[in-house]
């Protein structure tokens, strides 16, 4: 593996990709938030917002995949008793159904069910580490951030969705602990198009205040040389 850092197109300057440092954390690509007929739909989302991420995804875990590096998944949920749900999630929003309940595919949000699970255009390789998390940040009462300090990771590349729910708080996490975040626009996505907007400039602003924000042809063409 090339270990030379390549300065790629970002802002709100170029972000220094190290690969040998650097991990793909793709945030809960999951079929309940995702897929029409799932849950995010149910409660009346656009999912097509989320689906033009999709592809993207794709040709990005395919670059990663190919060069070698280490990739990882997220998928928000709960245990099947919710004794990891805190009682002010579970009634927020005044939903008829909330998470635990059943739903279009399986009980919502529980680990274990198909609605929860990875949509199969991303779906993990055995040996990529996939992350259950139980809140919106993927280092909340996760293993993640000792498993990326073990693997020597300084970098993470963070797609997924939403972006200024998932992302944002993983971004935010993962920058207090000391990660420089690399955020590929076109491969997070937000039901609401403003969301979309004001999430990526809120991670960029102030001098990269929470890290950069690019695209993924840029690290896809970095990649093609390692
Ligand atoms: N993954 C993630 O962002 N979970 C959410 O609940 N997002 C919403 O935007 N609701």
């Amino acid at each position: 593996m090339n270990t030379k850092a390549i300065e790629i197109a970002a802002e709100p300057y170029p972000f220094l990709f190290d690969p040998a440092v650097c991990a793909l954390l793709i945030i809960d690509m999951q079929r309940d938030f995702l897929e029409p007929g799932g849950f995010g739909e149910m409660l009346g989302n656009d999912v097509s917002q989320l689906r033009r991420t999709i592809e993207p995804n794709r040709r990005l875990l395919a670059a990663w995949r190919e060069a070698g590096l280490l990739a990882m998944h997220t998928r928000e949920g709960h245990r099947a008793d919710l004794a990891d749900l805190p009682p002010c999630k579970k009634i927020r929003g005044r939903a008829a159904q909330s998470i635990g309940d059943s739903g279009p595919m399986g009980r919502i949000l529980i680990r274990g069910e198909a609605g929860q699970d990875i949509i199969s255009e991303l779906y993990p390789l055995p040996g990529e580490p996939v992350i259950d998390k139980p809140g919106k940040g993927a280092f909340w009462a996760t293993d993640l951030h000792a498993i990326l300090q073990h693997k020597g990771i300084r970098q993470l590349v963070v797609t997924g969705v939403t972006t200024e729910v998932c992302v944002n708080t993983t971004v935010r996490e993962a920058n207090d602990r000391g990660y420089d975040c690399y955020v590929p626009e076109d491969c997070v996505g937000s039901y609401y198009p403003e969301f979309q907007d004001y999430g990526l400039r809120m991670i960029k602003a102030q001098g990269g205040i929470f890290g950069w924000v690019g695209r993924s042809d840029s690290l896809i063409a970095a990649l093609k040389p390692i």
